[in-house]
């Protein structure tokens, strides 16, 4: 009998269009043969072309759920998306999960609504300083490390600078640099003291809707699997290239990718 999926949980906001959020990242847990479990944060109401409203839950409601999915359904890995608030940052950052956490440091959704409350800084640190992963983007790397990132040099100084929070490994994604790096889009890891560079060609499609979300979940599904760290950011950058080289061109905005990405065996144990 084949042994038990690993369970990887995510913490994060809900895209009703499906593209985004606790949605994609179940959609990724289960495409990486991963059993996915999700508590939701917050509701947003959205599709491919606006974002109306966003509504976040009580942080009480939120730890209840976090309690019930641990007590019964422990995770091999955890990761975190748009937690709107302070109070939910601490009842998450209150926990120790005891495996690998995740966290993609969500600060405005695609359309550029607030989708973590910008005076949660502290609170946001806090729970960036438990992370086995950090996944910044641009914005969010300049955020954290509180320099300016336009320039592949200072994704390489915003990871070290957030790296002396105590996070093990940032990833700062390189794909909203277009006018710096032309052609490519470039995403900096550091990891085990060492930077790895991934450089890939610019795709240009408007449909790019999830790709932090998609990104981060696929890490956390291999992490889950008992991959290393540098193999499964490696791993997931290369189904994201494809996923978003082959999104399925859904709704009249920023549609989602294509979750389906990654070939027959990307679920087997021979991965
Ligand atoms: O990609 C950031 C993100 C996270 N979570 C939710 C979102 C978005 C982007 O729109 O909607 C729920």
């Amino acid at each position: 009998m084949k042994p038990p999926a690993p369970i990887a949980l995510t913490i994060a906001g809900s895209d009703p269009g499906g593209g985004a959020g606790i949605q994609a990242d179940l959609k990724t847990f289960h495409r990486f043969g991963v059993y996915g479990t999700a508590v939701v944060t917050l509701i947003t109401v959205q599709n491919t072309t606006r974002v109306s409203r966003v509504e976040t839950l009580d942080a009480g409601l939120v730890a209840e759920q976090l309690d019930a999915v641990l007590e019964d359904l422990p995770p091999r890995a955890v990761k975190t998306g748009a937690l709107g608030t302070a109070a939910i940052m601490d009842a998450i950052a209150a926990r120790r999960f005891g495996c690998p956490l995740v966290v993609d440091p969500v600060i405005l959704s695609t359309h550029g609504l607030a989708l973590n409350d910008p005076a949660a800084s502290d609170s946001l640190g806090r729970l960036v300083r438990q992370a086995t992963l950090v996944t910044p983007n641009l914005s969010e790397a300049a955020h954290l490390a509180g320099i300016e990132v336009v320039s592949v040099q200072q994704m390489r100084e915003a990871a070290r600078r957030i790296a002396d929070f105590g996070v093990p490994a940032i990833l700062v994604k390189g794909g909203h640099l277009a006018d710096y790096t032309g052609d490519d889009a470039i995403d900096v890891l550091w990891c085990n003291g060492r930077f790895t560079e991934f450089t890939s060609p610019r795709i240009a499609t408007r449909h790019t809707h999830g790709t932090g979300c998609t990104y981060s979940a696929a890490i956390t599904a291999l992490l889950a699997r008992g991959f290393g760290m540098e193999e499964s950011v490696a791993r997931a950058r290369r189904f994201i290239e494809e996923a978003i080289r082959t999104n399925p061109g859904l709704g009249r905005g920023s549609g989602p990718l294509n979750h389906w990405a990654g070939g027959d065996d990307i679920d087997s144990d021979s991965l």
